[in-house]
């Protein structure tokens, strides 16, 4: 008896010891360590910026106790990008919400535990963020946007605007009397990347609720855009309504003519966007719902390279026209996010720093990309159909990006 006491309490000494030895030794990371540590190639995140008067929620960067989960890439290395999911929500779109984080854990970010940041206009209810900080052991970030960012600014002309909405309604453009939509667009053009949360990171992943991610990412796209010069990322290409941007292109010329400086002349993407050589717009625009890019790098990333930083003023330029003339041009109209970021890309960039995902499973309302060849779709186990792909359907932009590569 006393024998087997002995054995017991030994093999117990010796177990504990070999897990005190392969914790120490193994390869594989754990979550409770310190970012920094888990993504040795990124910058460490700065301390948030706080605005006076729009506190942003300072409980959420103090992540609840969450059991280990080993992370891993599926070539091993531990390296990570300084980068972070980023949704625009409601505390209406919850649910939405809850199945986009599920789908992007299951198909890649349970491997590689990037951060979210989750920006809204008015404060998050508890119930989202303990809702959605239970699907992911990640970093969940909750911020509120200041009101000079979102809402409308005085000097517009609330009436003439109405007027307009009104007549945008009655003439069923879409979302063209929803003023909330106005801001929302407004917002995701020239504002999102600038919120105080958002300026820790150096590459944003654009993330919608109620998205769908139908094949395994297999390689992070952060650093596949980080290591090859990409800028701007994009699966889906679409014709905007023309409705809803009668003015925009004018104002892009406008602006082209008084800052040249800014525009790419040779090598950019002019073509995916204008079928005479910048006469006119031909609508395309990729959709900007799944990006990962760097509009919102900052000159505080010390490891921005000069374009860049560059590439942040004119985008920023592009987006600060939207800002004003969304709301303040005569005609008032209801400028989408989108067409304005393919645009600023499209002219600012070269257009081998534009990347289309081909092997991205993506699906946003109708329009779903499934990846074209048999072997990405094995490999990704993908759940989409290859035949279903939006791709090469008439409304689809696609073709257009193909000629230009
Ligand atoms: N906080 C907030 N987010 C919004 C609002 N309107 C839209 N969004 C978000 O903005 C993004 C685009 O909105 P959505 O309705 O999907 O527009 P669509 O994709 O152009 O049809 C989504 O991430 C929405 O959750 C709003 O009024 N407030
Ligand atoms: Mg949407």
């Amino acid at each position: 008896m006393q024998r087997r006491a002995r054995f017991v309490a030994l093999a117990f000494i010796v177990s504990m010891a070999l897990l005190a030895l392969y914790r120490k030794y193994s390869p594989v990371l754990w979550i409770d360590r310190d970012p920094a540590d888990i993504f040795p190639g990124a910058e460490s995140p700065a301390e948030p910026a706080k605005f006076v008067d729009h506190a942003v929620d300072s409980a959420v960067t103090k992540a609840s106790p969450r059991p280990q989960i080993p992370l891993y890439s599926e070539s091993g290395s531990s390296r990570r990008a300084n980068a972070t999911f980023v949704m625009l929500a409601r505390n209406s779109d919850l649910e939405g919400a809850l199945l986009s984080v599920r789908g992007l854990e299951d198909r890649f970010n349970s491997r590689y535990g990037y951060p979210y940041v989750f920006l809204n206009e008015e404060e998050f209810t508890e119930d989202f963020k303990r809702r959605i900080r239970n699907l992911t052991p990640s970093r969940v970030e909750f911020g509120l946007i200041p009101k000079e960012h979102w809402y409308q600014p005085d000097w517009i002309d609330n009436d003439k605007a109405r007027t307009a909405m009104t007549r945008m309604d009655r003439m069923n453009v879409k979302y063209g009397g929803n003023l909330a939509y106005h801001n929302m667009c407004r917002y995701n053009s020239g504002f999102f990347f600038k919120h105080p949360l958002m300026q820790q990171y150096r590459w944003y992943w654009r993330v919608e609720p109620k998205v769908k991610f139908s094949c395994d990412i297999q390689n992070d796209p952060f650093l596949f855009m980080e290591d090859n010069d990409k800028i701007y990322g994009f699966t889906l290409a679409v014709y905007e309504i023309p409705a809803t941007i009668p003015t925009l292109w004018d104002t892009v010329k406008k602006f082209r003519d008084k800052h040249p400086e800014y525009i790419r002349t040779a090598d950019n993407a002019l073509a995916f966007i204008s079928q005479d050589g910048g006469r006119s717009y031909n609508r395309c625009h990729s959709l900007t719902l799944v990006h990962t890019n760097q509009f919102g790098a900052t000159s505080r990333s010390p490891r921005s390279i000069s374009g860049v930083v560059r590439l942040t003023r004119r985008s920023s330029n592009i987006s600060t026209l939207q800002a004003g003339f969304t709301t303040r041009h005569d005609s008032f109209s209801r400028w989408g996010d989108a067409p304005v970021h393919s645009i600023a890309a499209s002219l600012f960039l070269k257009k081998s720093q534009i990347h289309l995902f081909e092997d991205i499973g993506y699906q946003h309302d109708d329009w779903q990309h499934c990846p074209q060849t048999q072997q990405l779709w094995e490999a990704g186990r993908c759940m989409c159909s290859i035949k279903d792909s939006f791709d090469y359907s008439p409304d689809s932009c696609r073709k257009k990006w193909d000629m230009l590569n």
